[in-house]
């Protein structure tokens, strides 16, 4: 969580000084991101969406390879330098499936990567997240229904951050309960508090061995704040009210988890701090490397694109 926020807060650093184009923030998320990797093996396939910079860190993205992406490198290994940071985190070692950046459209494709799991009988799951924006689409109708019709090995986590960019969920959703909707598709729905990591992993943990013992899917939502804009291009004190604002910081997973680990004496706010500042310190050079590694090639644009020939 640290190393997600550390390289977080170094893009918006990046993006003011003019070195980086763009940040799309993870910053509230991470809390859910971790927990629910953490809880799968590294065999297990992760479909996760643009926010998900916590679910890569955890699966075991550096923050060299994270700058790469960032500063659109040849070495990029998420895009080859072809995408905006976050775009897609397909990773062929960490088992991160490619997606596309339109909203939800990775749903479906992540019940086809969990159908064919189920096929094969691999044993794997897939964990695919999203935002509660993503849950008007008609590919997550189509993606969910399809699990639950083939009880599929897949675990869906909605982040519900409250807005789709601008857009409150009260004009996203009849019904807020979203995790409701479940039942609809013959899958278990679980709510948790996104910000509290110990409640995540518990109920992530619980998903992951139902999919894995052949008990279906699940669908989890995670209610969170979003503590940043949506994007380094919006500003969203044009939509939330201040006291809003004020209230999507005090709602730091990191936080939190942190007060959760000292109070039970197992971190002390010394060595919280020196993580952080070592981090931090990581994360720096990260973007310095990576700042001075080859350019993605503009003839290489199609490749990998159109077949050749
Ligand atoms: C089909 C489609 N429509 C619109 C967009 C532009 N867009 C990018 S992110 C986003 C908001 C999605 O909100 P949500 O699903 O709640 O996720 P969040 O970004 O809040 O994590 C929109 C509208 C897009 N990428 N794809």
């Amino acid at each position: 969580m640290c190393v997600a926020k550390a390289l977080d807060d170094r893009m918006h650093i990046l993006v003011k000084q003019g070195r980086a184009p763009f940040v799309g923030s993870s910053r509230g998320h991470e809390g859910i991101q971790v927990a629910a990797t953490a809880a799968l093996t590294p065999d297990d396939w992760l479909v996760p969406h643009y926010r998900g910079l916590g679910n890569a860190v955890a699966r075991g993205l550096t923050p060299r390879e994270w700058m790469l992406a960032v500063f659109a490198k040849a070495g990029d290994p998420l895009s080859g330098g072809r995408n905006i940071p976050g775009g897609s985190f397909a990773h062929k070692r960490l088992n991160i499936a490619p997606v596309s950046q339109v909203v939800a459209a990775w749903i479906p494709k992540a019940a086809g990567v969990a159908y064919a799991s189920k096929l094969l009988g691999d044993g794997r799951v897939t964990l695919c997240s999203f935002g509660d924006g993503a849950t008007s689409k008609g590919d997550f109708h189509e993606g969910l229904n399809f699990a639950g019709v083939h009880r599929l090995p897949v675990v869906f986590v909605c982040e519900n951050n409250g807005y789709a960019i601008s857009v409150p969920l009260s004009l996203q959703a009849g019904n807020p309960d979203l995790a409701a909707r479940a039942e609809g598709y013959g899958m278990l729905g679980v709510r948790v508090d996104g910000t509290d990591v110990p409640a995540c992993y518990a109920a992530a943990r619980e998903a992951v061995r139902r999919a894995r013992a052949g008990e279906g899917p699940t669908f989890i939502v995670a209610r969170l704040w979003r503590i940043n804009s949506h994007t380094s291009e919006d500003n969203q004190a044009k939509y939330r009210p201040p006291e809003e604002l004020e209230d999507a910081a005090r709602h730091d997973p990191l936080l939190r988890f942190e007060d959760w680990l000292i109070a039970r004496g197992w971190l002390t706010a010394q060595q919280a701090r020196r993580i952080r500042d070592e981090v931090d310190v990581e994360a720096g050079e990260a973007a310095d490397w990576a700042e001075q590694q080859p350019d993605a090639r503009a003839d290489e644009l199609e490749a990998h694109v159109f077949a050749p020939g």
